[in-house]
């Protein structure tokens, strides 16, 4: 894909931003009334490049966090790839941080930032670079855990009335098949999943037995959050598809996955199998099995938002994804907001590079820390 022209990285900068939650978001892991991330800027000979960390401020979703993120980029991962020279290709991102085992959400931010800079100085869009079809793509939205059924019903309510295509709940021992039951039969004929992160064993079979009665779409990450074969054994006893996120770190996993049996629709999210070119991977693989797939979310801002946006223009994703519109998390996004078409679509951003940047404004009040990694020195 590459087109011939080289960037030079000159600087690079990392900054830890905060932006507060339109409401807090419950997960099976704990309760956020903020996002706070890392962001990667970049800057070559005449372009600037944005990434974002989807790292939260613990490591609960996965193994990295914010300062994690901060100190691997900061480290290892920014010398690695400006002091190896000219960067022809955005490949090169993954080939000059190889060695560093792990940090895939860190390893994602650097790429897009790279990414993004590239694709600038090339003049092309992340979707197009990606191999993109769709201009609009189908967004769903996820739904975190309400302290009671009627106020879930009521924001859900309101998301379907914007046109939202699909709609998962968030679910937690002790907090799961009452519930659904009791969305499902308020909302018959709705596209309706689920999400567990993790939180449960195969000793609750029975219980993913009770949900598969209800007509879902899919059940997402029932168990171990590195388990594939418990997954496989619970997917024999339900006709509900079950979809992997947590467990997909990269493209052989989902390969492996897939041949075992373990899920029949993956979640994708670049920051979790490390970088927007693996994940292009990810869908590849599922795509030559015939298995689809959909683009999740991590509360990203406007900058990691338009990578998922772009990345669900790929003729794979088959899926609404979580890709909701800014103002489903954040009174005011970092960028221009995102927004839902009245059909449920999103457009795919079609400037150059990720087709986004901060607004000025609301990066620096956003801002709680930054540092300048000056790799002339390296
Ligand atoms: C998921 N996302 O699919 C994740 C989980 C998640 C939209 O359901 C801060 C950073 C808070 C990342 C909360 C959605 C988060 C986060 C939930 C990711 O499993
Ligand atoms: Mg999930």
């Amino acid at each position: 894909m590459s087109d011939g022209h080289s960037i030079t990285i000159r600087s690079a900068e990392l900054r830890e931003v905060a932006l507060p939650l339109v409401r807090p978001f419950r997960t099976s892991f704990g309760e956020d009334s903020e996002k706070r991330c890392v962001l990667v800027r970049v800057e070559a000979e005449d372009v600037t490049g944005w990434g974002e960390c989807v790292a939260d401020v613990e490591p609960r979703y996965g193994e990295e966090w914010n300062a994690s993120a901060w100190e691997s980029l900061a480290t290892f991962l920014i010398p690695s790839v400006a002091a190896a020279g000219p960067v022809d290709t955005p490949e090169r991102v993954a080939e000059r941080t190889a060695w560093v085992r792990g940090h895939r959400m860190a390893k994602a931010a650097l790429e897009m930032a790279v990414l993004d800079a590239w694709l600038r100085a090339g003049d092309a869009s992340l979707a197009s670079h990606l191999g993109g079809v769709a201009e609009r793509v189908p967004c769903g939205v996820s739904v975190g855990i309400a302290p009671s059924v009627e106020a879930m019903l009521e924001e859900i309510h309101g998301y379907l009335a914007k046109g939202y295509r699909r709609v998962k709940l968030k679910i937690e021992p002790g907090r799961d098949v009452a519930v659904v039951r009791e969305v499902r039969d308020a909302l018959p004929d709705v596209p309706l999943s689920v999400d567990a992160n993790a939180a449960y064993t195969l000793a609750d079979a029975p219980l993913f037995e009770a949900l598969d009665e209800l007509g879902l779409v899919m059940i997402e990450q029932p168990l171990g959050h590195d388990d594939l074969i418990d997954h496989a054994r619970l997917q024999t006893r339900l006709r509900t598809p079950i979809c992997l996120d947590e467990s997909i770190r990269h493209a052989h996993d989902a390969a492996a996955a897939i041949q075992m049996g373990a899920c029949r629709i993956i979640n994708i999210k670049p920051g979790r199998v490390g970088g927007l070119l693996e994940a292009r991977r990810v869908h590849d693989v599922a795509q030559e099995r015939d298995v689809p797939v959909w683009i999740g979310g991590m509360l990203e801002t406007g900058i990691g938002r338009a990578t998922n946006v772009a990345m669900a223009a790929l003729p794979g994703v088959t899926m609404p994804g979580d890709t909701s519109a800014s103002e489903r998390y954040f009174h005011r996004d970092l960028t221009e907001p995102f927004v839902l078409e009245a059909d449920g679509t999103m457009r795919v951003p079609a400037g150059p590079g990720i087709g986004v940047t901060p607004l000025p404004g609301v990066l620096e009040e956003s801002t709680l820390r930054t540092q300048v990694v000056d790799v002339e020195k390296l």
